[in-house]
Formats: structure tokens, sequence, C-alpha cells
């Protein structure tokens, strides 16, 4: 049977009230949301309230109308970048940052913007007191993932914010793969854009996702259209969330999103996230004890969480993905998982790692068959 140990890229399974929910929204309630008064659409509305409620929980949103629903955190970080950022801007990141972040910043900054990263250390932490050192006077905007997706790094996020906050420089975070595992509280931490996928550790459908807009920050849209509110202006209307969503909502995916965060709730992100230390942990202790094995990212345990990337003396990562995939029938992502600024950081560009990210429906004795395979590869 298949071995699925990518849910870094994107969880699955997918759980399955999920399923059930996709399932019941394609059937009987995908009409148009908020552009009709009829029964089914007030429906279809309804079901995008509630996901939209439901999603502001679970980042510590009090205002639902903030969270913003996109496809995925590609679109939320690009929402945010470029409804923010204008030329002559100066904007601080990292050098553990995703393609998501670095190939928008890049435009960005052939269009006028500053752009200045700081470089974390080997083991994928970027050390705060760099960042403060980074973000001078007239500094607009931090932007930083809060998990890495090549390590597993989780970042000081919670002590820079309110330090951004008191500078008055705007933080932005991707939390594309500590959502549904690290407790996230948008007010506690002082983020004021937090970049969210739905398909992820969430667990809910692909093309799903949000971005959720603090108290204050304006942002201009990516996208302009019909909202099904104001109809009769040609200007896109200044309230949330219709000012950032145009054009017909992922109905389906939404309905899906909510029963994935209901899924969530139920659980507990504590127990969530004692699985996924309690298999990492089994993870990494089995690679220690091969010679042939070297690990990257973080030391301290606490600061680990999602993936954990190694390499295997003598073996292209690409070959070992191969490899675990057609003799052992194991799925993990090999490369440079579009990030190659965090694979330079680690020293792994441009070959890349081999990442092991286990999610919620694996077990210890998918671990322990990870291992062993990897045992007969290092073997040869
Ligand atoms: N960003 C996703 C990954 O790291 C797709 O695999």
């Amino acid at each position: 049977m298949s071995l699925y140990l990518d849910n870094a890229a994107t969880s699955f399974p997918k759980p399955e009230p999920v399923c059930a929910a996709v399932d019941h929204a394609m059937r009987h309630g995908a009409a148009n949301p908020g552009r009709g008064g009829y029964r089914l659409s007030l429906e279809a509305g309804r079901t995008v309230l509630a996901a939209r409620t439901a999603a502001a929980r679970l980042v510590g949103m009090p205002d639902p109308a903030r969270i913003i629903f996109v496809a995925n955190a590609t679109e939320a970080l690009n929402l945010a970048l470029f409804g923010v950022l204008r030329a002559g801007d100066r904007v601080v990141t990292t050098s553990m940052e995703h393609n998501a972040v670095v190939r928008p910043l890049r435009a960005l900054a052939d269009q006028g913007v500053e752009v200045v990263k700081v470089p974390a250390d080997c083991s994928g932490f970027v050390p705060p007191a760099e960042v403060r050192r980074a973000c001078t006077p007239g500094t607009r905007l931090l932007v930083m993932t809060h998990c890495s997706n090549v390590t597993g790094t989780l970042q000081a996020v919670e002590e820079l914010g309110p330090w951004c906050r008191a500078q008055g420089i705007l933080l932005l975070v991707d939390a594309a793969q500590s959502a549904g595992l690290f407790p996230l509280d948008v007010g506690a931490m002082a983020i004021d854009l937090l970049a969210v996928p739905g398909h992820k550790a969430i667990m809910g459908p692909p093309g799903t996702g949000f971005l959720c807009v603090g108290a204050g920050v304006q942002l201009r849209p990516l996208l302009y259209g019909g909202t099904g509110t104001r109809s009769t202006s040609d200007a896109q209307p200044e309230e949330l969330p219709e000012r950032l969503e145009s054009g017909t909502q992922n109905v389906v995916g939404l309905a899906g999103l909510h029963a994935a965060l209901e899924f969530l709730r139920e659980i507990g992100l504590n127990r969530l996230r004692e699985h996924e230390r309690a298999l990492l942990g089994q993870l990494l202790a089995g690679l220690r004890r091969m010679p042939a094995v070297r690990l990257y990212g973080p030391v301290d345990a606490g600061r680990h969480g999602g993936a954990l990337s190694f390499t295997l003396a003598g073996l292209d990562p690409a070959a070992v993905g191969y490899r675990l995939d057609h003799e052992f029938d194991i799925g993990v992502r090999v490369g440079l998982h579009c990030a190659p600024d965090a694979h330079r950081t680690i020293g792994t560009f441009p070959q890349g790692t081999i990442r092991v990210s286990p999610g919620w429906f694996n077990t210890h004795d998918d671990i322990d068959r990870l291992l062993a395979a990897v045992h007969a590869l290092a073997a040869g």
C-alpha cells in the first residue's frame, strides 16, 4: 500500500467529514453565494460565512470580515505584498522564504521596492536580533515564514511581532507550514497580515486558503470585479471582505474547509502537534542512527515542526525520491521544494534534500517503514 509522507506539500488523505462536506456541497449546495436572494444562494452564503467564522477563530481574528478567501497561501502572499508595497518602499525578508515570497518580491524590486534579505543560520533559524538590525527606520514591511517548508524550523515570530508593531512596521507572516499545527493568534503575536493555506495541516481541500488582514491595514486589491454588492458603482467596494474577493467563491472548497476547521477544533491543536512531534522524534532518532544520513534543521525539538530534511551520502536526492517511490511505494518530496534560498542557506543548493513530512493520519509503523527503506538505500 502506498505510504504518503508529503504533508508539507498538501495533506493527504483528507478527514472523512471534509470529503463528505465537499460531496454534499457539490451535489446540493453549490449555488453562487452572495449573488441572489433565493434560498439556494442564501444557503451557499451561509456555508461561506461558517467557513469565514471558523477561519477567524483559528487565528484569533475577532472580525470574520477580515478573513479574505483565496486559492492558496501563494495568492494570499501576493495579495498582501502587492496590496501593501509600492515603489520607494523598503521591505525586510529572510533567506528561508519560499518562492511564493521570493518571486513577488523580485517582481516588486523590479518596480522600485527595496528588498533586504536577512540570512538565517545553518539550522534555518533567523536570529531576531539580525532582523531588528535590518529593519532600519523607514521600513514598511517585514515578511517571513513562520515555519520553513524545507527544514521545519520555527521562527521567532511571537518575539518579532510586538517589536515590529512598536516600530510601526507591518508584519506579514507566511503560515503555510504552521497553520493547523502551531497556535496562531494575530492579536497576541501582533501579526498584521497572515497567509494561510487550507489544504496543508488544516486538512481542507486544495484550492482553499485565506489572508487575515489586521484592523487598520489597507490593501489594494489584486483582482477587481463583481462582488454581489454595490453593483450600481464601477468602483471596487471599500468594505471587507468584498473589496478583496471578486468573482464567484469556491463554495465547494469552503464547505470542505469549514469541515476541516471543525475537525481540527475537535481534535485540538495540542493533540495534533503532539502526534506530529512524536512521529518527527521517531524519525529523527532513526535517521541519527544511520551514519550515511546528514540531517538539516533545528537542534531544538521545540522549534521543529512540519517537515524534516536529510541527505544520504553519495546519493542524489532525486534518485532517492525515485527509488523510494518505485521500489518502496513511499511518496516524499525531494529537490529544492520551491525554496532555493533556503537550500542555499543550509548548503544543499542545487541538489536539494529528501524531505519527509508526516501528517495526522500517519502512524509509527509508517515511520518504521520509511526508516527501513532509507536504511536499505543507504546500504546500497
Ligand atoms: N510549498 C509546498 C511544499 O513545500 C508545495 O511542498
